[in-house]
This record gives structure tokens, C-alpha cells and sequence, in this order.
């Protein structure tokens, strides 16, 4: 099994991409698997516009367990499956609240188990001081993945005015990275980022 995880900081763009990724893959009603921090698994079967209503928010940490769903990827010769790992958010830090610091310790736990990582950045919010804003914890994300190999940014929300210059300013931070446009709202990219995860998996 594939095992996909998505990460970087909150309100990033995550779990829209999450929801919007199954969606170009032609799911309607998705099975999503939230594991809570003693293990326990509570599966739940919502249309995507339903699931997007619930986990989709601009509170940080409004995803706090890991959610996961099973996709198909259309691969060189048919199909195959992954799971998609949906995660909290990545900080600075040690956080003063238990659950984000349960919520990290859960990502850290499945990034350490991925096959593939994701890392999503928000484009627009790099000359901002918010808490997508890039910082610390994203060039750390980006050493360990490159430790690791099967690894890209999606650098989010390029629909927004502000995404395209920091778009560039992410390229010229990492240079030796394979960078993604996207904008997870607009599903702008995600014929890129198929190819990417295709040809990884496969
Ligand atoms: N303009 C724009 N907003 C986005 C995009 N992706 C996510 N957002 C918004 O960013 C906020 C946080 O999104 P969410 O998916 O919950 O982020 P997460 O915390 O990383 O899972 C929400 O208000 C989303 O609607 C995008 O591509 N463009
Ligand atoms: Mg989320």
C-alpha cells in the first residue's frame, strides 16, 4: 500500500486539497477514516461537499485527528490504490495546547510511516505574519523530505493576487525542490500533481 501524507502548516489549504484531489479523481461520496490519538478508528461515508461543509475552516487546527481516505490512480499500465493521509497542521515550536500537540505528534508519526509527502505551502500568505505564513517548521518539513526522496511542494493558492509573487519567493527559497502551482479552491494543478504521485507510486 501507498501511503500519501499530506503536511505543512495550518490553514495551508490541506484539507481542501484533500477533498478536491478525490474529487478530479471522479469521487463523489468518499469512506473517510479518522484515527484518534488512542488509535481508534471512526470511518464515515459523506458526499465530498458534505465532508467539505464539515472539515474545511479557517480556524487553525480545525482538522485535529488524522483523517484518511483509499483513492485510485490512474498509474502507466491501469490503476492503483493509495491512502491519503489528511493532517492537522505543522507549527513552531511546542505548542501550549495538548490536542495540537497530540495532533503534531499523530503527523509526525504518519510522516514518518509515508511513502510519499506532499508538503503544502500558502503562496499568498508569504509576505503576511498568519499562521500559513511560511516559516521554521517548513524548511525543516523540506529537509526531511528530501532525506527521503518521494517528495514536492504544492505551493497553494495561486488564484489568489498575492500567490504569484510568492510563488516565486518559495522557488527561490527552495531551488532544489520540484515546486507544484496549485490552487486546491480552483483545482488548478492537479493534472501536475497526478503526474507526480503517478509516477512515484508506480
Ligand atoms: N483562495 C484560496 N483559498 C484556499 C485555497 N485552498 C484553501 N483555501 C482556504 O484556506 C482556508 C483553510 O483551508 P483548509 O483546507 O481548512 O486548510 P488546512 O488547515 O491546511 O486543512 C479555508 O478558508 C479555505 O477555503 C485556495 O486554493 N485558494
Ligand atoms: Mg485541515
Amino acid at each position: 500500500m501507498n501511503n500519501c501524507i499530506l503536511l505543512g502548516k495550518p490553514n495551508v489549504g490541506k484539507t481542501t486539497f484533500f477533498l478536491s484531489y478525490a474529487e478530479y479523481l471522479g469521487v463523489t461520496s468518499c469512506i473517510l477514516e479518522f484515527e484518534n490519538f488512542e488509535g481508534s478508528v471512526t470511518r464515515k461515508n459523506y458526499s465530498i461537499n458534505v465532508a467539505r461543509s464539515y472539515l474545511i475552516n479557517q480556524t487553525p487546527f480545525k482538522t485535529k485527528e488524522i483523517c484518511r481516505m483509499n483513492l485510485s490512480i490512474p498509474v502507466y499500465k491501469g490503476r492503483t490504490e493509495i491512502t491519503l493521509f489528511d493532517t492537522g497542521g505543522l507549527i513552531d515550536g511546542i505548542s501550549a495546547n495538548e490536542i495540537v500537540r497530540k495532533s503534531m505528534a499523530e503527523a509526525l508519526k504518519q510522516l514518518y510511516l509515508a511513502d510519499l509527502i506532499l508538503h503544502m505551502i500558502d503562496a499568498s500568505s508569504v509576505d503576511h505574519n498568519c499562521c500559513s505564513t511560511l516559516s521554521e517548521i517548513d524548511y525543516q518539513i523540506n529537509q526531511y523530505g528530501h532525506s527521503r526522496g518521494a517528495y514536492c511542494i504544492l505551493a497553494n493558492k495561486i488564484d489568489l493576487e498575492e500567490g504569484e509573487k510568492g510563488l516565486s519567493f518559495i522557488r527561490k527559497e527552495f531551488k532544489d525542490t520540484y515546486i507544484i502551482p496549485i490552487s486546491a479552491r480552483k483545482m488548478k494543478g492537479f493534472k501536475e500533481v497526478n503526474k507526480f504521485v503517478s509516477r512515484v507510486i508506480q
